[in-house]
C-alpha cells in the first residue's frame, strides 16, 4: 500500500469505528460484536503509533486526555442556563399548565422529559467537532470539564454534521455501575458515595480524566442553544434534530396534549423509575412549540414555559421484627431495624437505621410495631414514624441492651450523649472496625487492605490489633483464601510503607475521642514526637488554639491507660514512625504568611482543590479551618455558589477570598 492508500484505509477505520462505538453507546444498537470492535480499535492504535502525524482530536482513541494541572478554568454560557420552578404534586402541575394554556390556548402540545438525576452540562461544537464542555456552575458561569466530558462515551467528538451547536443534557452515573463504585469503595476502606449523582458529581471534580473514564459516566441530551444551522420549532422537533447529529437522547418522552394525558405520563413515569437503569427524581414539562416559548418568556431565574415535577419521597409500611445493635470503632452501639421485606424505591428494604437510643425513646418504639421507612437521599432507608393505631394492647416497649451485643460487657450511656457505648477496649467487634479506620486514606492510608481482608485475618488469627498489622509476613497472607502471592507481596509492601508516615496519620488512626485528622495534625505540630505528647500535661496540650479540656483529657486517659502504653511500644518496636516531619510550627510562623493563625472557612465548590486539599495547605500555613461563618471567623473563602455563609460572612464583615485571590494568597505565602 502507498502511504496515501494506507492513510485512506486508516481514515475509514476511523470513521467505521465511530459508527459502531455511536451505535453501541448512543443507540444502545451494537451490529458487531465487542470483539470485532476490539480488534479494530486495536488496529488504528498501532496505526496512530506507526504514524502520530494521524492522530486527530476526533479519534476514538483519544477520548482520555492528561491530567489538568491548573485546575479548572471558568467559561461563560453564550446562553445562560436556566433553573426550573419546582412543583410537588399534581396540583402544582395543574395550576401551571392551566396558566400557560391561559396564554397559549387549549390545544397546546407539553413534552414531558423524564428529568435524569444528574449534571447538567453543556457541550460546544465547531464545525462538528467537541471544542467545549462545560458544568452548569451558577447558570452564567461553569466550569471548562472538556477533558472530562471527553471520556463519556456517549458524547460525540465529531459530529454526524459538520455544523457548530450548543447543546445541554445531563451526565449522570449509571446505577450498575454506582452499585460496582461503592462495593469496590467499601472494600478499599473508603465512604460509600451516597447516590449516584453524587458520585457522577465527584467523578466530574476529577482532574485526571483517567480516573473519569473509570467511572464510566453517560450523558442524555435534552436542549440546544439555537443559532442558523440549528433551527428546531418545537422541543419535539429538537430531539429529531439532536438524534439526527448522533447525541445520546433519553427515550422516555412523551408529547402530551391534555392534562389528562400529562398526568397519566407522569404516573407512568412513577411506576417505571425504578426499573430503569438510571436514576430520574421527577419530569419536566415543557410547552413544545417555540414560538409559543418565546412568547411565555422567562422570569429572572426559570422559563415560565416550564415546570420540574418532582416525586414525593416514597414510604413503606412493614412491621418490626427485631433490632439489630453493631458496635462501631469508638464502642458506640447503633441500632438498625430489621423488618418484614418491603418494596421501596427500587429495592427490597429489611433494614433501616434508627440512628441511636435518643431516636428510638423519640419514636416510642414497641416490638412488633408497625413502622414507616423512607429513604433518605434516596438511598439509606430510615424509620421515620410508628404507626401506633396497629399496636396491639399488649406490646410493650423494645428491649435496650444492657450488654454488648459482642463481649458481653457492661455498655454505658456517658451523660449528655445519645449514644450507647462498649467501653471494652478488647471487644472483638470494635477490632474490626477500629483497624478499618486505622488503615483508612485519613489515618494509615494502606492501600488494598480493605474491610474484607482485616476480617479474614482476624478470623484466621494472625491480628488481634493494629500493631500486629506489622509483624505479618507474606506467607501469612497466602494463608488466606483466595490470596496469591502477588496480592500477598502487594498488601505487605503497602503496610511496611505505611511505617514511614509523619505521626500525626497514626495518632488520627489510634482512634482517640475527639481527636481526628485535624486536631492530630495540630497537636503533632506542637509535639514533635509522640513520646512528646504522651509526657505533655494537659494544660500544655490546651495552650494549642481550639483545644480544649474535653480534648486534652481524652488523650491524657488514652495514654494513661497500660493496653494502649503496649500497643504503642508494639508499633514503635515494628518501626513505625513516631515523629512528625511536616513542616514546622516555626517554619511556618516565620513565613509569617497571611493564613498564619487566622480562622479560615471554605464555602462553595472550588475548582482548583478539593476542599481536604485546600484545608491541608491552609493547615500547612498555621491557618485554622472551621466549618462554618462566626464572629471568630477571620477569612472566609468563597468558592462557586457559596451560599448562606457567604452572605453571613458579608454580615459579619468577614475579609472574603475568592478562589482566584485565595490562590494568588497562596502562592506568595508557599
Ligand atoms: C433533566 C435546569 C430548561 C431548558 C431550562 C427548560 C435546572 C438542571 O433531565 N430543561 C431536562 C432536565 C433538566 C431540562 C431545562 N430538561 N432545564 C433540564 C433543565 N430533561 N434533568 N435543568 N438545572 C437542568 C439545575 N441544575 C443545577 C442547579 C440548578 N438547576
Amino acid at each position: 500500500m502507498t502511504q496515501k492508500q494506507s492513510h485512506d484505509y486508516f481514515n475509514e477505520l476511523k470513521d467505521k469505528l465511530n459508527e459502531h462505538s455511536y451505535r453501541y453507546y448512543v443507540l444502545d444498537q451494537p451490529t458487531i460484536s465487542d470483539a470485532a470492535y476490539d480488534r479494530m480499535y486495536q488496529e488504528l492504535k498501532h496505526l496512530e503509533a506507526l504514524h502520530p502525524e494521524w492522530v486527530t482530536r476526533d479519534s476514538p482513541t483519544q477520548r482520555v486526555g492528561d491530567k489538568l494541572l491548573e485546575g479548572f478554568t471558568q467559561v461563560r454560557h453564550s446562553e445562560p442556563m436556566y433553573s426550573l420552578d419546582n412543583a410537588f404534586d399534581q396540583d402544582d402541575v395543574a395550576r401551571f399548565l392551566k396558566r400557560v394554556k391561559e396564554q397559549g390556548g387549549e390545544d397546546l402540545e407539553f413534552m414531558v422529559e423524564a428529568k435524569i438525576d444528574g449534571l447538567a452540562v453543556a457541550l460546544v461544537y465547531e464545525d462538528g467537532e467537541l471544542v467545549q464542555g462545560a458544568t452548569r456552575g451558577n447558570g452564567e458561569v461553569g466550569e471548562d470539564i472538556t477533558n472530562n466530558l471527553r471520556t463519556i462515551k456517549s458524547v460525540p467528538l465529531r459530529l454526524r454534521q459538520d455544523q457548530g451547536v450548543e447543546v445541554r443534557g445531563e451526565a449522570f452515573m449509571p446505577k450498575a455501575v454506582f452499585a460496582a463504585l461503592n462495593t469496590e469503595r467499601d472494600q478499599e476502606g473508603l465512604e460509600p458515595f451516597a447516590n449516584p449523582r453524587n458520585a457522577a458529581a465527584g467523578a466530574l471534580r476529577q482532574i485526571d480524566p483517567q480516573q473519569v473514564a473509570k467511572r464510566q459516566l453517560d450523558v442524555f441530551i435534552y436542549g440546544a442553544v439555537t443559532n442558523p444551522s440549528f433551527t428546531p420549532s418545537s422541543q419535539s422537533e429538537a430531539f429529531e434534530q439532536l438524534k439526527e447529529l448522533g447525541f445520546k437522547t433519553n427515550p422516555y418522552r412523551k408529547l402530551c396534549r391534555t392534562e389528562e394525558e400529562v398526568m397519566d405520563f407522569l404516573e407512568e413515569l412513577t411506576r417505571v423509575r425504578h426499573e430503569l437503569p438510571y436514576d430520574i427524581d421527577g419530569a419536566v414539562i415543557k410547552v413544545n412549540d417555540y414560538a409559543l416559548q418565546e412568547s411565555l418568556g422567562f422570569t429572572v431565574k426559570a422559563p415560565r414555559w416550564a415546570m420540574a415535577y418532582k416525586f414525593p419521597a416514597e414510604v413503606a409500611e412493614t412491621e418490626l421484627l427485631h433490632i439489630d445493635w453493631t458496635v462501631g470503632r469508638t464502642g458506640v452501639v447503633t441500632p438498625t431495624a430489621v423488618m418484614a421485606p418491603v418494596h421501596l424505591a427500587g429495592t427490597t428494604v429489611q433494614r433501616a437505621t434508627l440512628h441511636n437510643v435518643d431516636y428510638i425513646e423519640t419514636l416510642d418504639l414497641y416490638q412488633g410495631d408497625t413502622v414507616a421507612v423512607q429513604k433518605a437521599g434516596d438511598i439509606i432507608p430510615e424509620v421515620t414514624t410508628v404507626i401506633k393505631a396497629h399496636r396491639s394492647s399488649q406490646a410493650v416497649p423494645v428491649d435496650i441492651p444492657q450488654v454488648c451485643p459482642e463481649c458481653h460487657s457492661d455498655l454505658v450511656r456517658l451523660h449528655e450523649e445519645v449514644a450507647l457505648r462498649c467501653i471494652n477496649p478488647l471487644c472483638p467487634a470494635q477490632a474490626l472496625a477500629q483497624l478499618t479506620y486505622f488503615v483508612s486514606r485519613g489515618a494509615m492510608d494502606i492501600r488494598g487492605l480493605g474491610q474484607r481482608v482485616l476480617e479474614e485475618l482476624l478470623k484466621a488469627g494472625l491480628i488481634q490489633d493494629v500493631a500486629d498489622l506489622y509483624y505479618l509476613q507474606e506467607e501469612d497472607f497466602m494463608q488466606l483464601p483466595n490470596t496469591k502471592e502477588r496480592s500477598a507481596h502487594n498488601l505487605y509492601t503497602a503496610i511496611q510503607g505505611s511505617k514511614k508516615h509523619s505521626y500525626e496519620r497514626l495518632l488520627t488512626g489510634l482512634g482517640i475521642r475527639h481527636v481526628g485528622a485535624q486536631i492530630a495534625l495540630q497537636l503533632a505540630q506542637h509535639f514533635p514526637s509522640l513520646k512528646e505528647l504522651m509526657q505533655a500535661e494537659a494544660r500544655e496540650i490546651e495552650k494549642i488554639d481550639g483545644i480544649g479540656s474535653r480534648i486534652s483529657q481524652s488523650l491524657i486517659q488514652y495514654f494513661l491507660n497500660e493496653d494502649h502504653q503496649r500497643l504503642i511500644q508494639r508499633l514503635k518496636e515494628a518501626g513505625v514512625q513516631m515523629t512528625y516531619d511536616g513542616p514546622s510550627l516555626e517554619e511556618l510562623d516565620v513565613r509569617d504568611n497571611y493564613f498564619a493563625d487566622k480562622t479560615v472557612v471554605l464555602t462553595g465548590a472550588l475548582s482548583t482543590y478539593t476542599r481536604a486539599e485546600a484545608r491541608s495547605l491552609l493547615e500547612n500555613l498555621g491557618a485554622r479551618v472551621t466549618g462554618s461563618v462566626s464572629g471568630n471567623t477571620d477569612i472566609l473563602i468563597a468558592g462557586a455558589e457559596a451560599g448562606n455563609s457567604l452572605t453571613k460572612a458579608k454580615s459579619l464583615g468577614t475579609d472574603i477570598l475568592t478562589e482566584d485571590e485565595f490562590i494568588k494568597l497562596l502562592e506568595e505565602s508557599e
